[in-house]
């Protein structure tokens, strides 16, 4: 199963960069930004990630973030996970990034962008990674910030393809978010949106009927609603799932008991994804080779998981 996951081709499809921020590069970014880290070493960093919920994660992800100050520094975290992907057999990603977590520190738009283009251009150069970034709204904040932030993004119109709906779901569904995504759809990107992770299916209708998504990422909570579940087939909406992320953040009880195989059963196109690879503990493979080993996948639905993660791009190489 080893093998055949690490040989097969395969797209990741939900990502934060700022996720596939390691302890050993936080360290490094600190020492060279000179910023205290509330930490004393990298042991100590890995034993605070224990995470009961999406929040709990979330505020140790915000304060992660910190060391990220120059582009160089975002150069180095995009090709850092450019170069893991690469090794992992991954021909494609469409990459998440949070520019709020950034602009909110007072880091220049430049400072981001031309960093994560560097090193797309450079890992496409030499690993042959075709890479292409979804810029993520946070939710906690209000819509008024994601217009802002919508505008300021349009300056970079061709370094990204997409936006999404990230952060802290219940409490801010994506109808509160109509009018961004209304702009961003005239602006011909593609639209995603986080749901049914720790909301209810609600969210998800309201991502699909309100905010007209392409994809959905997570949708475990889709499952409670038959009718929901067949118009995400009908529609071929694909799920961006994430098993370790579900199982660190206790979305899912026990990974035996994944929504993905029922998901597949009802013809919805499934892909497995690695989320926040730096904090959930694996990056795309650990993901296939935890979710096999619960749902004892066979070797043609793990293929068929591989196909459905190429087929689900928005852009076709
Ligand atoms: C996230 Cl796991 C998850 N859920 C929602 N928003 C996020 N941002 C980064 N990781
Ligand atoms: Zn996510």
């Amino acid at each position: 199963m080893n093998n055949l996951i690490q040989n097969l081709s395969k797209a990741e499809l939900h990502i934060h960069i700022e996720g596939s921020l390691e302890p050993e590069m936080m360290f490094k970014l600190a020492k060279r930004n000179k910023i205290a880290l509330p930490y004393k070493n990298i042991e100590e960093i890995k034993s605070a990630y224990q995470f009961n919920n999406l929040q709990s994660f979330l505020d140790l992800y915000y304060q992660g973030m910190a060391v990220l100050q120059s582009e160089d520094d975002f150069y180095d975290l995009m090709y850092a996970y450019l170069n893991k992907a690469a090794s992992q057999n991954i021909t494609q990603a469409e990459i998440f990034f949070d520019p709020q977590g950034h602009t909110s520190r007072n880091i220049k738009w430049d400072t981001f962008m031309h960093g994560f283009k560097r090193a797309i251009d450079e890992a496409k150069a030499n690993l042959g990674i075709n890479a292409s970034l979804i810029m993520c709204f946070l939710r906690h904040l209000p819509e008024s910030d994601a217009l802002k932030t919508f505008d300021n993004a349009m300056n970079y119109r061709d370094l990204f393809i997409g936006v999404g709906l990230d952060s802290s779901e219940v409490g801010h569904p994506p109808s509160l978010f109509k009018r961004v995504f209304q702009k961003a759809r005239d602006a011909g990107l593609y639209l995603v949106a986080h749901a049914g992770e720790e909301g209810d299916a609600s969210y998800v209708w309201e991502a699909i009927d309100e905010l007209g998504v392409h994809r959905i990422d997570h949708g475990n909570n889709a499952i409670n609603d038959l009718s929901l579940i067949r118009r995400i087939a009908a529609d071929d909406l694909a799920l961006t799932m994430c098993p370790l992320s579900n199982q660190r953040l206790q979305s899912v009880p026990d990974l035996a008991k994944h929504q993905l195989r029922k998901f597949m059963e009802y013809g919805v196109k499934v892909t497995i994804n690695s989320d926040d690879p730096a904090y959930f503990g694996g990056y795309l493979n650990e993901n296939y080779l935890a979710l096999t080993t619960a749902l004892k996948l066979t070797p043609d639905e793990i293929r068929l998981i591989a196909n459905n993660s190429l087929e689900a791009c928005f852009i076709q190489y």
